[in-house]
């Protein structure tokens, strides 16, 4: 039961009602985001949260409205990965918590903080199936895709829900957690005194956790006895905000470092230790390496198999929040528990002055690589061709981004993807945001505006024509909210390529083909921002480079060559074959 000062509708004590201050569910909501330091919500109005969303808004804080909840879940995400606070989303019942939860799931695969609110109808009925509007039991749903859910019933409860919300989310290792509030907690009553002292202001939300002293001497001693040394900084090393010591770390060690995509610019690309461009090399030949903040999953081939040379010639080091992550694939020979900023700051202390230990045979090897590597790409980011092929059009961008490191860039697609994080370079930490560990199409324009809004600063994002249909109707939002975004659409006609047929010989189009030369820029038009057709290197620089330059919304349609793109961009093995395939 509930505390005694809450009531449903009549305030049960005897002081006359004038006399007494009430509060009720939707301010205490408020309160409580407000008392949290939360800015900002992002969702879709309607039933029951509408009025929720105009008090917010006369409260100040920032509510940012989407067309679709998986946009706005995302932009929420996205929030969380840049801030280190969990991102709100807020949604109306079933369907509107539905495509929210997308992002909810997404958001625990990747361990980004985010709260999906979601209203809900009334207990009672959704428990007795009795058909209410909108009626699902969300949080039965939600919970085995999240990494916490909880529901509130009652507004003395609203702080206390709130706190573990947010604990949930940033603790530990970051994720998405679901907050149902059913409808008739919105307008509980209560003594607005009670309710004030019911709030919690959540203390140290996300406490360091100190690794073992001896798990940072083993690592130590695992990596001082490596011939081939690698690093391998992840995501989780991006999301830490450890810039310094783990720069520090790896400059001090002199270990070659592979950057995951998310992690591109957490030490500059174009540093003399990065390895990126001789990936394949590192990940073949490194007999010790070193994960700060990544995990052995697909995106690493698992930690074995041909990409990581002989079978069991290499020892693994793993620097990661979650204990349960360590021997998940592969054998951790030193596995260091702890938050990252902790954890690198240890092993820095106890490095001592031998060091850098990586032998300079290895070291100048990987370097030869790399640049060896670098050259052969440079004569195809220099072709002026048009209709444009991939490498053309990125020649171009990756100037674009050199010249202003600050910018971010949000990348999704397959070809349009691979590509693009192979050639532009990232010069600082969590500036490239892309599709993460699911590998998913539609965070474009939900990154791009949740980015925006968090850091104010211009973004510019690279998005396969098939990718961007995902949240495209967003572009409305960009322009609604005014925010320095510039989107480039390769187009080039269809997912993959624009050339596949139809293998019946019938009159429809073939699966992964759209509509040829579609006019993706009449789309920003249509909402009175700019668009652009650029069909060569060149006028696509001159578009982007103007859209950078005065914040305007901006989209670009840069006409590729519908046969540029290979099947699945560079994971077109992970496709299953048919044993009767006709060579
Ligand atoms: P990538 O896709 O870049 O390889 P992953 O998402 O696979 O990265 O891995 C990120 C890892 O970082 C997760 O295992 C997560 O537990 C860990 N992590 C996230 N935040 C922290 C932190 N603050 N300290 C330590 N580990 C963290
Ligand atoms: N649906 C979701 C949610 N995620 C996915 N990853 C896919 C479908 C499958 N898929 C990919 O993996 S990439 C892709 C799809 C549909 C689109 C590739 O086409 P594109 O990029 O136009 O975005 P390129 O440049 O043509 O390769
Ligand atoms: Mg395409």
């Amino acid at each position: 039961m509930a505390d005694a000062a809450v009531q449903e509708k009549k305030p049960a004590t005897t002081a006359p009602e004038a006399e007494r201050e009430l509060t009720d569910g939707f301010h205490l909501i408020i309160d409580a985001l407000k008392l949290n330091g939360i800015k900002t919500i992002y969702g879709v109005p309607g039933i029951p949260i509408t009025d929720f969303g105009r008090m917010a808004q006369a409260a100040g804080i920032r509510v940012i409205s989407f067309r679709h909840e998986q946009n706005a879940g995302n932009a929420a995400a996205i929030a969380g990965y840049l801030t280190q606070k969990p991102g709100i989303c807020l949604t109306v019942s079933a369907p509107g918590f539905l495509n929210g939860l997308v992002a909810l799931a997404n958001a625990t695969t990747n361990c980004f903080p985010m709260i999906l609110i979601s209203g809900s109808s009334e207990r009672e009925v959704v428990d007795l199936q009795q058909g209410d509007y909108e009626e699902m039991d969300q949080l039965a749903i939600a919970k085995p895709l999240c990494k916490a859910a909880f529901r509130v019933l009652h507004a003395a409860d609203i702080g206390i829900g709130l706190a573990r919300a947010i604990r949930a989310a940033v603790s530990g290792r970051p994720g998405g957690v679901y907050l149902d509030l059913p409808a008739k907690l919105f307008g509980q009553v209560m003594d607005a005194e009670a309710g004030q002292k019911s709030l919690v202001k959540v203390i140290d939300a996300a406490p360091a956790q100190i690794p073992a002293p001896a798990a940072v001497k083993r690592a130590l001693d695992v990596l001082k006895s490596a011939k081939r040394p690698l690093i391998i900084l992840g995501k989780g090393a991006a999301y830490a905000q450890a810039d310094d010591q783990i720069r520090a770390f790896v400059e001090k060690s002199g270990v070659p470092f592979l950057p995951m995509s998310m992690a591109k610019g957490l030490l500059p690309d174009t540093h003399p230790q990065c390895a990126g461009a001789a990936r394949s090399t590192v990940l073949k030949d490194a007999d010790v390496v070193m994960m700060i903040g990544a995990r052995l999953n697909w995106l690493l081939s698992h930690g074995k198999g041909k990409n990581w040379g002989e079978p069991h010639s290499k020892k693994f080091i793993q620097v990661d929040i979650e204990p349960k992550e360590m021997d998940s694939n592969v054998e951790i020979v030193a596995p260091v528990v702890g938050d990252i900023g902790s954890c690198v700051s240890a092993l820095l202390e106890g490095m001592g002055a031998k060091w850098p230990v990586a032998p300079a045979d290895w070291t100048g090897a990987v370097s030869k690589k790399r640049e060896e590597n670098v050259a052969k790409m440079a004569p195809r980011l220099m072709n002026n061709a048009s209709p444009m092929d991939y490498h053309g059009a990125l020649g171009a961008l990756r100037t674009i981004v050199m010249e202003r490191p600050d910018a971010i860039l949000v990348n999704e697609g397959a070809n349009a993807l691979d590509l693009t994080r192979g050639v532009i370079d990232m010069y600082q930490p969590r500036k490239r945001l892309d599709v993460g560990t699911w590998g998913v199409m539609g965070i474009g324009m939900g990154y791009a505006i949740g980015a925006a809004i968090e850091t104010g600063k211009p973004v510019l994002a690279i998005e396969g024509d098939s990718a961007f249909g995902f949240s495209g109707m967003e572009v409305e939002t960009i322009c609604r909210y005014k925010l320095p975004v510039c989107v480039v659409i390769f187009n080039n006609d269809g997912i993959y390529r624009g050339t596949d047929v139809n293998r019946g010989g019938g009159s429809d189009p073939a699966p992964t083909v759209f509509v040829k030369g579609s006019r993706y820029d009449k789309m920003m038009e249509a909402f009175g921002g700019v668009g652009v057709n650029a069909t060569s290197p060149d006028e696509l620089k001159r578009a982007v480079n103007e859209a950078m330059d005065s914040g305007k919304p901006t989209l670009i349609n840069a006409v590729l060559d519908p046969a540029a793109g290979s099947e699945s961009g560079r994971i077109g093995n992970l496709n299953p074959q048919s044993a009767l395939k006709k060579k």
